[in-house]
């Protein structure tokens, strides 16, 4: 199933990052303490194959770059000029087979070791075999939040996504096909992973197998547009009792609940429905996230705001007050329907 050609995954050098990783850290992730998205905590097979492979040409680079500039250090130091220097030049020495040999051969010999081992993790990392047990999740990148489709579970959420659990006793890697509605976007959460972009008609594929539960942090890591900044991902991994409870919560249709039918006929008959699908309703809108199970996400519009009642009031008044350049309009609700669409909203568990 994978193809080989306009892949994406880049491997790139450590320095940047390292400095991807600082920088990203310190961004409004939306709560209290989680995992930080360092690329030296990894979680998962792919994300260890490439520590493992950046502590590998950081100690070959390393050790040119403390020979090359020893030896320069060295010569300055020797060869400094002294006062009892005369201006004659100094020998003129041209021409040394072994020199040259040398000083050709063994950069050659780095190289060749460098891209055997580096080709060696991407393939092992793209040609990995699927298992049967493999979950499948169709990522779409959309300006500027995450859409993930279980297809073989009939679920689509947004932003957080769900997966098992895989341990080394019972495996069970969940195999990501990225896909874009507009531009590119990258798909990068550090411990699991390197960055694959979604190509717009150029579909990619990457897989994950977290070896621990708990909660990963991400983002877009490709520049696509005004709000790529607060384009975060969260991945829980669960275990696999706690995946199956999520799924079948999933898989409900949307609440309903008579106490909040007000709020329910302002957002059937405001144009909600024209972006956004609440299942068993007729809002069936596939331009913005999945509405049927919201109350399930800690955040909204991709992490930007956590979800809480004030902030989804916030949201519906004005997208542009978290998230300026968000592709949803400021709907100019009263604050009334407004409070009558979030009672409702909130039902959405
Ligand atoms: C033109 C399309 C459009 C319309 C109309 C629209 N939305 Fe949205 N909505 C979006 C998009 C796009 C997002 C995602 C924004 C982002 O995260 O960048 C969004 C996000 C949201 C979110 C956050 C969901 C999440 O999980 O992050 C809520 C809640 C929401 N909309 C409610 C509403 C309500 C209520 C209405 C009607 C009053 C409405 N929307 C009308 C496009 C729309
Ligand atoms: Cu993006």
């Amino acid at each position: 199933m994978r193809e080989h050609g306009a892949r994406a995954i880049r491997l790139v050098s450590l320095p940047l990052l390292c400095f991807a990783a600082v920088s990203a850290a310190p961004i409004a992730w939306a709560d209290g303490p989680q995992s930080s998205p360092s690329i030296f905590a990894p979680a998962s097979t792919p994300a260890s194959s490439i520590q493992d492979l950046s502590w590998f040409v950081l100690a070959i680079t390393g050790g040119i770059f403390v020979t090359v500039g020893g030896l320069l250090a060295w010569a300055i130091f020797r060869y400094r000029a002294r006062k009892t220097d005369d201006d004659s030049e100094p020998a003129q020495i041209y021409g040394s087979t072994q020199v040259e040999l040398a000083w050709t051969v063994i950069p050659i010999l780095i190289v060749v070791v460098l891209f055997l081992t580096t080709a060696r993790i991407i393939f092992a990392i793209q040609d990995a075999p699927k298992p049967q047990v493999a979950l499948d999740v169709t990522v779409v990148g959309h300006q500027f939040w995450w859409e993930f489709r279980y297809p073989k579970l009939g679920i689509v959420t947004a932003n957080e996504l769900h997966v098992p659990v895989s341990s080394a006793l019972e495996p069970r890697p969940t195999f990501l096909h990225l896909l874009s509605a507009d531009v590119d976007h990258s798909f990068w959460v550090p411990q699991l992973a390197g960055k694959t972009d979604l190509i717009p008609n150029h579909p990619n594929d990457m897989w994950i197998d977290p070896r621990h539960t708990g909660l990963y942090v991400g983002q877009c890591a490709q520049f696509c547009g005004v709000e790529h900044a607060k384009m975060l991902l969260r991945v829980y991994v669960d275990t696999p009792e706690e995946f199956d409870t999520w799924v079948k919560q999933q898989r409900q249709p949307g609440m309903q609940d008579s106490s909040v039918a007000a709020g329910r006929h302002i957002f059937e008959t405001e144009a909600c429905t024209n972006c956004h699908t609440i299942a068993g309703t007729a809002a069936t809108g596939t331009f913005g996230p999945n509405l049927t199970h919201l109350e399930s996400r800690a955040t909204i519009a991709a992490g930007a705001a956590l979800n809480t009642t004030e902030n989804l009031h916030a949201w519906i008044q004005d997208p542009d007050h978290f998230k300026p350049g968000a592709l949803m309009p400021a709907m100019q609700l009263s604050g009334e329907q407004i409070d009558e669409l979030v009672a409702y909203l909130t039902t959405l568990h």
